[in-house]
């Protein structure tokens, strides 16, 4: 096997809440009068709630304090938990789970590297709570991607070194993470379509040729 670990991101990889990021932030722009589209939001996959705020407030010409910041972010979260309150593990979708199943059943140690801190929410939501070896999350990180921290953790979690781990991604900034640590990277979605990747994915179920399984 080519592997002995897979760290998978888990917005816009194991499920689709980075729609759920997408519309929670343009709700939120909308309000203030902030210009944002879906490219602007293909620059927040990966990077934490105030760095994203930043982003998306670059080029607005208000100068908000750090505690209107702050209430922008929490009013983004409650918007985003809304639309998470209503997922279930119908939201995970078949060729997900079934790849996950024939990889854990191949022997892979299986982790989570996200940058979000809702993370035990949305595994719980779609059936995965205590289904992976180890999850590392924004809720035990102090920098977000392209930092390779919480794939270092997640690494050390699994007791494995960043060279027997494939990091899986859909974001520019976690593919910049998985290479900054050491990993090979594997992408999908908007990743994928920049090259990012050692390995740019059309579908999730190619991580079986990828790792030689199947
Ligand atoms: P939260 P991932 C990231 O998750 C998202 O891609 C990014 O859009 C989000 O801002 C970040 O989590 C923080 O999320 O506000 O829920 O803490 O892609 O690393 O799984
Ligand atoms: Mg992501």
């Amino acid at each position: 096997m080519k592997y002995k670990g897979i760290i998978f991101d888990l917005d816009g990889v194991i499920c689709s809440t980075d729609e759920y990021h997408y519309r929670a932030w343009k709700q939120l722009a909308d309000r203030i009068g902030v210009p944002f589209d879906r490219t602007v939001n293909n620059r927040l996959r990966g990077v934490s709630r105030m760095e994203s705020l930043e982003i998306i407030l670059e080029k607005f010409p208000v100068a908000y304090s750090e505690a209107e910041k702050q209430a922008m972010a929490a009013e983004k979260n409650e918007l985003y938990r809304t639309l998470l309150a209503q997922m279930s593990p119908r939201d995970l979708s078949d060729e997900v789970r079934e790849t996950l199943e024939r990889l854990r059943a191949a022997g892979l140690r299986l982790a989570i590297g996200s940058s979000s801190k809702n993370t035990p929410l949305i595994l719980g939501s779609i059936g995965l709570d205590n289904w992976f070896d180890a999850v590392s999350d924004g809720n035990n990180i102090t920098r977000s991607k392209p930092d390779p921290e919480v794939f270092l953790k997640a690494a050390g979690m699994l007791q494995l070194s960043p060279a027997d781990c494939l990091v899986v991604e859909d974001a520019l900034s976690g593919a910049q993470a998985g290479h900054a640590g050491g990993f090979a990277v594997a992408c999908v979605g908007d990743a994928a379509d920049h090259g990012a990747g050692d390995y740019n994915l059309k579908t999730f179920r190619e991580l079986l040729q990828v790792t030689e399984i199947g």
